[in-house]
């Protein structure tokens, strides 16, 4: 299923016309309307009319997460306040959120590039999309749901979790094609063999899985299980949420929206151009945005360009699925986090040393688990379990604000965990993804 066939299988040729323009009014715009981006193009002493072809977006400066986090919370915005109509955000490295606001046409953009990335996976308006993905500030909830709605397909908006009440009514609405994601519909599996139900029996055929990396293997994992195809999406809060790119009938590899949102994979280390078809990060430029738009935005995501013709018809170019990353975030059942954002909650409680480290497992079944390690003063340790058990309660409650995950925490002796001269290491990651 092609959603706009217009825009995904133009000549490339046109579609790189249509890319030019769209930067060079993009360039323009954020010049007037962003001081941020006005001061950066100063700097380096470009304006829009220098921008003659695509590849002139190289003199164009990028833009980091800490760029993002600096101009927390409305520090980026280039269209007046009272246009946005939704926000959402994802953890950024420390304490401060990362922002993406959206006006009406930005909602529309999303709306388009969902339901593109859900028809690739073969959504129809004949299909009853559960929905499993995390609704509330995530994007993934309400992408998957604007996706489905504007395909005509019926959704359940389901949100992530009360597994149960998941497969009932998996079972009971019959629905056809599931969005989450994969650890979970892996967990959902489980759940499902231990009650006794037969998920290949029932009437769902197809899934769209993103958000958190998994591998060729977990993907067959999930289709011998429920007896369904399951696709490969991606996106970031900052560029708009899942929908910037997405696997087709083909599986190999995922179509860029690049009409809407320009790709490079750049050198990480020189911010130079990798050769075509080499790995490296992935940058974007968003388009057409008018809320919260980005110049050259770097997702320390790691792939390369893949641009051999796809026999599905789409011209989009497409990426490989993701290696990992260049920074240490992990995602955990979905949810992005830092290190740093652990540390610096942790260094704000009493009584803790300033050493850590964060054991990341996933286990049978299959859901992500994240124990963390903390060393407190010795003076606590020989007092009384009371004040450790107060302790440790008290930095679950901290870690489970600050992360909106759950943390075991585990309180060791001083001087317990290693030290190191170099680079310390604040994660021992045992998932086999
Ligand atoms: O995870 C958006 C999303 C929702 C994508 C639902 C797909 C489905 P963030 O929370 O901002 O947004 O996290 C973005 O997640 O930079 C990648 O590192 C990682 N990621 C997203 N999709 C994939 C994927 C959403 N398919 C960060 N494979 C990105 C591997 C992924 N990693």
């Amino acid at each position: 299923m092609i959603f706009n066939a217009e825009y995904e299988c133009m000549e490339r040729e046109a579609r790189k016309r249509i890319q030019l323009a769209r930067l060079k009014n993009l360039v323009e715009m954020l010049y007037e309307k962003v001081p941020f981006y006005r001061k950066k193009m100063d700097a380096l002493g470009i304006k829009s009319r220098d921008i003659h072809t695509l590849s002139d977006i190289e003199k164009l400066p990028f833009t980091t997460k800490d760029d993002l986090r600096e101009n927390y919370p409305h520090g980026l915005l280039a269209c007046p306040k009272d246009r946005i109509v939704e926000v959402h955000m994802s953890s950024g490295t420390t304490g401060k959120p990362v922002v993406d606001e959206y006006t009406r046409g930005d909602i529309d953009i999303w709306r388009e590039c969902m339901a593109r990335t859900l028809a690739g996976g073969g959504c129809t308006r004949d299909d009853i999309v559960q929905n499993c993905y995390g609704y509330g500030l995530f994007t993934g909830g309400p992408g998957a749901h604007y996706g489905a709605m504007t395909i005509g397909a019926e959704v359940l908006p389901m949100s992530s979790g009360n597994t149960a009440r998941q497969l009932m009514v998996m079972q009971d609405f019959g629905s056809t094609m599931l969005t989450c994601t994969p650890s979970y519909a892996l967990y959902m599996a489980e759940e499902a063999a231990d009650a006794g139900m037969d998920l290949r029996a029932l009437p769902l055929s197809k899934g769209c899985f993103g958000a958190e990396p998994w591998s060729e293997n977990m993907r067959k994992e999930i289709e011998s299980r429920y007896g369904m195809k399951a696709y490969d999406i991606y996106g970031l809060t900052e560029i708009v949420g899942p929908g910037v790119s997405f696997e087709c009938e083909a599986q190999s590899g995922l179509h860029i929206n690049e009409d809407l949102f320009f790709p490079e994979i750049i050198d990480p280390e020189t911010g130079r151009a990798v050769p075509r078809g080499e790995k490296g990060e992935l940058v974007f430029t968003t388009l057409t945005k008018e809320g919260t738009p980005l110049l050259r935005y770097r997702t320390r995501d790691i792939t390369y360009f893949m641009d051999e013709p796809c026999s599905c018809g789409r011209t989009t170019v497409k990426m490989h699925r993701l290696f990992g990353r260049t920074d240490d975030m992990l995602i955990i059942r979905g949810v992005n986090v830092f290190p740093s954002q652990i540390e610096h909650a942790l260094f704000e409680i009493e009584g803790t040393e300033p050493a850590y480290l964060i054991v990341v497992e996933r286990g049978e079944s299959h859901l992500d688990e994240v124990e963390l390690q903390v060393e407190v003063k010795k003076e606590l340790f020989s007092d009384e379990t009371k004040g450790l058990e107060a302790l440790r309660a008290r930095i679950q409650n901290v870690m489970k604000s600050t992360l909106q995950i759950a943390v075991r925490v585990k309180l060791v002796e001083p001087k317990t965990i290693e030290r190191s001269i170099g680079k310390a290491k604040r994660v021992v990651d045992n998932r086999n993804i």
